[in-house]
């Protein structure tokens, strides 16, 4: 399958490098910066992101979809394009296909991310917060795809769980019946982004990205795809649930009285609620972004030794069909 995907797969030339000489590697997805953050917080932050992936001793790598191909890696320009421009597709499962071949600027959401990192053999990657079952999903049917990915690709998320603008109970049963495991990173509580802990248990939790890295490498040798790592965010940037829920609670309303639908949903509460907190979310959000870097950067070292084998081959017939394509 690699094959035919790999003509419309861009390497940064960093990447690339990285592939051929078997370093570690995270993916970034990029609809935190073009629909969930506000510029240029959200270019800042990405570059923080960065910074910590490389400080871990691996190499960043931005995920988005540019005229017809799927880019693993972004120039500055490009990641200061997604940053600014208000015209560019949010991108789900779905929308793959349809954004490449009308070669549209698409920024890749969790569920996308995890897909095209792993056409790249990449098998880390670092978010803030998974989508899930939003309220009110019995009658809405509103639960993202990024709830099904996990049953499908074989991809280590670092998150800070999920925020309460969802139904928390209801998207953890969903991972559940998905199959999808949750190891909590030194907690047995699900994060509820904004705040650190919760009510809601976790039956598995490692306490450093070794064992992690172990976990995850069996849980692939099995056959078995996805998993959730549950980074809570730092305790000195968390906020009382009591207040980040009355936030949520008021941005809900809102948009219950609006006519915001769809993909819409979720950027539209992400939004209402940075303005009701006056800011206070948006510098937590930026806490968490940073930490799950970090700590993706350092499961992704310890999971290098395990993997390096296919990364080798996936380089060495990547080069051969792009001057193959070129020629
Ligand atoms: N949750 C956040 N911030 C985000 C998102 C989710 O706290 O930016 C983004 C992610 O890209 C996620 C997507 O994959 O929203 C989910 O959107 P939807 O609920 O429409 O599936
Ligand atoms: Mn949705």
């Amino acid at each position: 399958m690699i094959e035919h995907i790999l003509p419309f797969i861009k390497l940064s030339p960093t990447v690339k490098n990285a592939l051929h000489h078997k370093l570690p590697i995270v993916a970034l997805e990029s609809t935190v910066i073009s629909h969930g953050l506000p510029y240029p917080d959200n270019r800042d932050v990405t570059t923080q992101m960065m910074t910590a992936i490389t400080e871990s001793g691996a190499i960043p790598a931005v995920i988005a979809l540019i005229g017809g191909e799927i880019h693993i890696g972004l120039t500055d320009d490009e990641l200061e394009m997604f940053a600014t421009r208000s015209d560019i597709l949010k991108i789900s499962r779905p929308d793959i296909a349809y954004c490449l071949s009308t070669k549209s600027l698409g920024a890749t959401t969790v569920s996308a991310t995890m897909i095209c990192a792993a056409y790249a053999g990449i098998r880390v990657f670092s978010t803030g917060g998974l989508g899930g079952v939003h309220r009110g999903a019995e009658t809405t049917f509103d639960i993202s795809a990024d709830l099904t990915e996990f049953s499908k690709t074989p991809i280590l998320v670092v998150c800070s769980g999920v925020k309460s603008i969802l139904d928390v109970p209801k998207t953890l049963e969903y991972l559940e019946t998905q199959g999808v495991p949750i190891i909590g990173y030194q907690t047995d509580r699900f994060p509820l982004f904004f705040t650190h802990s919760s009510d809601y248990s976790l039956t598995q939790s490692l306490n450093n990205p070794h064992d992690i890295a172990i976990t995850a490498n069996l849980h692939w040798e099995l056959g078995l795809p996805g998993m959730v790592v549950a980074n809570p965010i730092p305790a000195h940037a968390s906020i009382q649930g009591e207040v980040v829920e009355e936030w949520i609670n008021e941005a809900v309303e809102q948009l219950n009285k609006s006519n915001v639908a769809g993909k819409a949903v979720t950027p539209f509460i992400l939004s209402k609620v940075s303005a009701l907190s006056e800011g206070k979310t948006l510098q937590a959000n930026k806490a968490l972004l940073i930490n799950n870097a970090r700590l993706a950067g350092q499961i992704s070292v310890s999971l290098n030794e395990a993997l390096c084998g296919s990364l080798c081959e996936f380089t060495h017939s990547y080069s051969l069909l792009r001057e193959r394509r070129k020629g």
